[in-house]
């Protein structure tokens, strides 16, 4: 009897600038909490970062910073294969032969696409392209989960596309993964405004929490965070009621606590003690991952040590797989 094939996880993420409680309660903490029972890959997706214009020494330095804070934020590299995307050459090649088989069409319909080229002068194609080296990252692995943020998920379905359509032109070939979303931090909104995803690019003074943000800061960003004049407290799909239920999202994450204990815990209660609550969950929650950061990035030999351990992991399954997909296209491989 054949032991069946532990299932496959794979996620990225950009070292576009300093890690947000969004991207931690959306991705990181899911990351971190199925350690272990799966075959875990977490990618630093550095030629994704540079869709958009990066200064090369701020990238070199974000790329040492995010390797340091998924560690200290619980991924461990003897569970996880954790590494930089330019460090296995596989992803750009699969990127380029999955570039010939998709409709261009495909990519233009992409929301964060369509959203992240409003804001550039000059719209650089690598943007354009970015869900197809996802789509490589994801499916040179044979994921089974990419869990996520609400945001990325169209993304994951151009990936089931993509691969789906390769299965059918060349033969069973890619494993069609799928989203992982949580209910709770699927999606982190602006603290400054509810109607508006909490993103690393926005350096509005109030917008977001960074990871690495001191207690001061975060007192002073969630003492502004934008509410309603509801003044009753539970968690909602109103929209009105948007930046109520973004706190107590928050809070549910970093506590732990369930949504009943949550609501009763408020029950009478003011938006002052819901910030004040927030708050001191917020900065407990993030003390020791900002204390282990420090720590860590003192030492960025032991940093590249493990990122370069991680990289001859991932390349293992890369390689070979590139491989398998250049021949089913017809190529001549290398002997
Ligand atoms: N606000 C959010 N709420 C929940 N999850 C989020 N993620 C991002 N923002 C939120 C999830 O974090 C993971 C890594 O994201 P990324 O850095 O690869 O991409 P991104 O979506 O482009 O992140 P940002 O912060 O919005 O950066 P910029 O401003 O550079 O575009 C993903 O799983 C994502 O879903």
């Amino acid at each position: 009897m054949t032991t069946p094939r532990r299932a496959r996880v794979f996620s990225g993420i950009q070292p576009s600038g300093m890690l947000h409680i969004g991207n931690y309660l959306g991705a990181i903490q899911q990351w971190v909490a199925g350690q272990g029972e799966k075959t875990n890959f977490i990618c630093i997706v550095d030629l994704h970062a540079i869709t958009v214009p990066q200064e090369p020494a701020a990238l070199r330095r974000q790329i040492r910073e995010l390797a340091a804070l998924l560690i200290a934020a619980g991924i461990d590299p003897q569970q996880t294969t954790l590494f930089v995307q330019s460090h296995v050459r596989a992803h750009a090649e699969g990127c380029w032969l999955l570039n010939c088989v998709t409709p261009l069409g495909w990519l233009e319909r992409m929301t964060q696409y369509k959203m992240k080229a409003q804001k550039q002068e000059s719209i650089l194609t690598g943007l354009l392209d970015y869900p197809i080296l996802q789509a490589a990252d994801i499916l040179l692995y044979d994921t089974d989960e990419v869990p996520v943020g609400e945001d990325q998920k169209q993304h994951v379905e151009l990936t089931r596309d993509i691969a789906q359509r390769f299965n059918g032109l060349y033969g069973e070939t890619f494993v069609v993964p799928k989203p992982v979303i949580r209910e709770s931090g699927a999606r982190v909104m602006a603290l400054n405004d509810p109607t508006a995803k909490m993103s690393k690019s926005d350096f509005t003074r109030g917008h977001a929490i960074r990871v690495n943000d001191s207690p001061d800061e975060i007192r002073w960003v969630i003492k502004r965070a934008v509410t309603d004049a509801l003044a009753s407290i539970g968690f909602s799909n109103d929209p009105a009621r948007a930046g109520v239920n973004n706190l107590l999202q928050i809070y549910e994450l970093f506590t732990g606590q369930s949504r009943e204990s949550i609501e009763s815990h408020f029950a009478g209660k003011g938006y002052g003690a819901l910030k004040a609550d927030v708050t001191e969950a917020v900065i407990e929650g993030l003390r020791p991952i900002r204390e282990r950061f420090e720590r860590l990035i003192a030492d960025p030999a032991e940093i590249d040590r493990i990122l370069s351990i991680g990289a001859s992991q991932a390349r293992a399954v890369a390689d070979p797989k590139v491989r398998v997909v250049m021949d089913r296209m017809g190529f001549v491989l290398p002997a």
